[in-house]
């Protein structure tokens, strides 16, 4: 008797100390390089090039290295404004498809020792070095594989003499590096020495990937690899900024045509939220410009994303698990304008103020299972040490515990961040947090994962003293490292600015306001600026800014409307119209970015033709401008979106003239409205817009079309 219970109590003993171990990492795990990655959370690409100079978004390959000659050019400006919006590193574009790197290169010529800027003894990329090294910033690159410029472009040579001899360069005398960016923008038509025309290349094994990132890995052990199919950060697939609300780290990547998925050869449309126990630790990368384009766009000024458009963002991105890569255009003199700098400012300003003080700091919490009872290593307190990696766990058996939070006094808060230990893997299936009000918990919201990092963002301040989160799903023990309430620092709601069909302005905000105050000739609003009270016409376009009072000082962000010439009286006609919700010509001047005429089928007997819109303005205009926007239901092939255009003006009708022709680069993962300038204004009554080529798909969609 004696020796049984001495072996059930040794049994119990070992049960014990089983029990206290860790639990066991749950499927793919991220590598060191992963963690550190994670961990940084917010950097910014930075796009300036010859592009900048010939206003593009994609330059040709055949810009003369001479156009690049910034006046003021300072990498501190930049890098420093990055570090005030709280981002930790910077990818520099070393070299964009245009093939002009802006390092003195051995490989080709066209780079920056043939412009004269600093007679050619400039060096951006060390510039860019210097400023991080200085801020304490982490640098990384972006070195375009596609190479519109390079006359070896789509043979092998180019990938083994130029392109990896660029990485090389790169790696070797601009390091450390924290990230290696590989885009997936891939072959096309280009420059390519003179020879002006298209190439392809097969995408899955031109680059040969592998081997070139072996050098990466050799060369840069520090640096995480990007691509579409990751192999360390994957492409979230759009170029908005965000993950999916449900959000895995874990991918099984899948190219669209079978082949070894590679850049430029990825189902998307699995990118934003992941492969729930996918095969690899791939987690996001959500990039996303702060102005409308990649690139410095004059006409693009007063557009930049304000700071609380950035702060919905990152709540998206971020706040889903992933990172976020906010683009940053310095203008043609070299520098962020001061409008993009203070944007970033006041973005990293709240986002301190927010996270500066968790609400649960002092209260007492009660877990419904502690793993092993031993609260020494995987308790509640963990939660709130601030460390990613040290969490309260459950037993094994454990997989939907509760946790309650009493703060003993009444504390708002409007955001809930919660963290799971990754290097244990990805677990938790979904979350749900209740507060405790009028003697009951009620429910306040809900999540389905978390994974390195979830941010809640309620729609309105919450006050209470006790909050309870509950784990809903788990294939494991839980191991959670963080729980926090937060509160963002209030602001007053910025008025959205709409136009109706019949060219009538309104003006609105979400929450009360003492007074709209608005332009519209685009300079800034003040309290003097007349104050908005109904709804007014506004049919010719312009720029208007208007900006919420309360009181006499108190202001909101100024929001920016840019508006083109008002489409009331607009007829459109089109061979190919019809009746049909797709075929609905009028769709392209409704002035309604969710309606769109669309002439592709499902019949692949059909192949693309050029095709056309004709728009009656009914009376003569001057035009300055036009301007296209895509198909705006997010197609993950951009079926019918226009990439090659002409566009034609009439005064009559019968006659046309061309006024222009020219590409829409990156409309494909960016499908923002075009804008066009014309060389010269034109009067004319008639225009005609003809999609000569499109992404992919037979036909060609308008979701909308308008001029300036
Ligand atoms: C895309 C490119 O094609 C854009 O021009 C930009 O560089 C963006 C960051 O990646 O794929």
């Amino acid at each position: 008797m004696k020796k049984l219970t001495i072996v059930a109590l040794l049994l119990v003993n070992a049960l014990t100390i089983f029990a206290q171990s860790a639990p066991k990492p749950y499927g793919v795990l991220p590598s060191q390089l992963q963690l550190r990655w994670q961990e940084t959370e917010m950097y910014c690409i930075v796009h300036f090039s010859v592009a900048t100079y010939t206003d593009k978004e994609w330059g040709f390959g055949d810009e003369k290295p001479d156009i690049f000659n910034p006046s003021k050019f300072s990498a501190l400006q930049i890098v420093g404004a990055a570090k005030a919006g709280g981002f930790k590193g910077i990818v520099v574009v070393a070299k964009h498809h245009d093939g002009f790197c802006l390092w003195p290169t051995k490989t080709t010529d066209h780079n920056i020792s043939q412009s004269s800027w600093k007679n050619g003894k400039g060096d951006v990329v060390k510039e860019y070095q210097e400023a991080c090294k200085q801020l304490g910033m982490k640098m990384g690159i972006y070195c375009s594989p596609w190479d519109r410029n390079n006359a070896m472009y789509g043979k092998p040579a180019y990938v083994t003499e130029v392109y990896r001899k660029q990485l090389e360069e790169l790696y070797a005398n601009y390091g450390p590096m924290f990230m290696s960016w590989h885009d997936g923008a891939n072959g096309g038509d280009g420059y390519y020495g003179g020879a002006r025309e298209q190439r392809k290349i097969d995408r899955s094994t031109y680059y040969g990937w592998d081997t070139t990132w072996a050098i990466t890995r050799k060369m840069q052990p520090g640096a995480a690899i990007f691509g579409d199919a990751g192999p360390d950060v994957r492409w979230v697939g759009n170029e908005e900024g965000h993950a999916g609300e449900t959000y895995w780290a874990t991918f099984t990547p899948e190219a669209a045509d079978g082949k070894i998925p590679s850049n430029g050869n990825v189902k998307y449309e699995t990118s934003p939220e992941g492969t729930h126990n996918g095969k690899f630790w791939i987690p996001a990368e959500c990039d996303v410009p702060s102005r409308p384009g990649w690139f410095y766009h004059k006409a693009q000024d007063g557009q930049t994303k304000s700071a609380y458009t950035l702060l919905d963002l990152y709540y998206k991105s971020v706040g889903r698990g992933a990172c976020l890569d906010l683009g940053l255009s310095p203008d043609k003199d070299g520098v962020l304008t001061d409008e993009d700098v203070q944007i970033l400012k006041q973005f990293g300003t709240v986002i301190k103020q927010t996270f500066a003080v968790n609400e649960l700091k002092g209260a007492t919490l009660k877990a419904s299972n502690i793993r092993g009872g031993n609260s020494v290593k995987f308790g509640t307190s963990f939660l709130l040490d601030n460390d990613r990696y040290t969490y309260w766990a459950t037993d094994d058996a454990v997989t939907t515990p509760s946790l309650t939070a009493d703060m003993h006094t009444p504390k708002t808060f409007n955001v809930i961040r919660l963290r799971e230990n990754i290097k244990l893997g990805q677990r938790i299936e979904g979350a749900a947090i209740d507060v405790w009000q009028n003697n009951a918990w009620k429910e306040i919201a809900t999540v389905p994962t978390i994974g390195a990092n979830r941010l809640i963002r309620l729609p309105q301040n919450i006050t209470a003293s006790k909050v309870r989160l509950r784990i809903t799903g788990s294939p494991a023990a839980i191991a959670l490292s963080d729980f926090g309430l937060f509160k963002e620092p209030t602001h007053l709601s910025a008025p959205a600015i709409l136009r109706s069909i019949k060219g009538e302005v309104s003006m609105s905000t979400e929450a009360p306001v003492s007074s709209i105050h608005y332009t519209t000739d685009g300079t800034e609003p003040t309290s003097n600026s007349p104050v908005y009270k109904q709804p007014f016409e506004y049919n010719n376009g312009g720029t208007i800014k208007a900006v919420s009072f309360d009181g006499a000082t108190n202001h909101s962000e100024v929001k920016t409307h840019v508006f083109g010439v008002s489409k009331t009286g607009w007829v459109a006609s089109a061979p190919q119209a019809g009746n049909n919700r797709m075929r609905r010509v009028a769709n392209a001047i409704d002035d309604d970015p969710k309606t769109m005429y669309n002439t592709c089928t499902k019949n692949d007997s059909i192949t693309f033709k050029p095709q056309e819109i004709t728009i009656d303005l009914g009376k003569s205009q001057s035009i300055k401008a036009f301007t296209y926007l895509p198909r705006q239901d997010k197609n993950p092939e951009a079926e019918g979106i226009v990439d090659s255009y002409i566009f034609q003006v009439s005064t009559d009708g019968q006659n046309w003239t061309q006024a222009a022709e020219g590409e829409f680069s990156n409309i494909a993962s960016n499908p923002i409205e075009q804008t066009v300038k014309l060389n010269a204004s034109v009067n004319a009554r008639y225009f005609k817009f003809t999609a000569h080529h499109v992404i992919k798909g037979n036909g060609f969609t308008v979701a909308e079309i308008g001029v300036l």
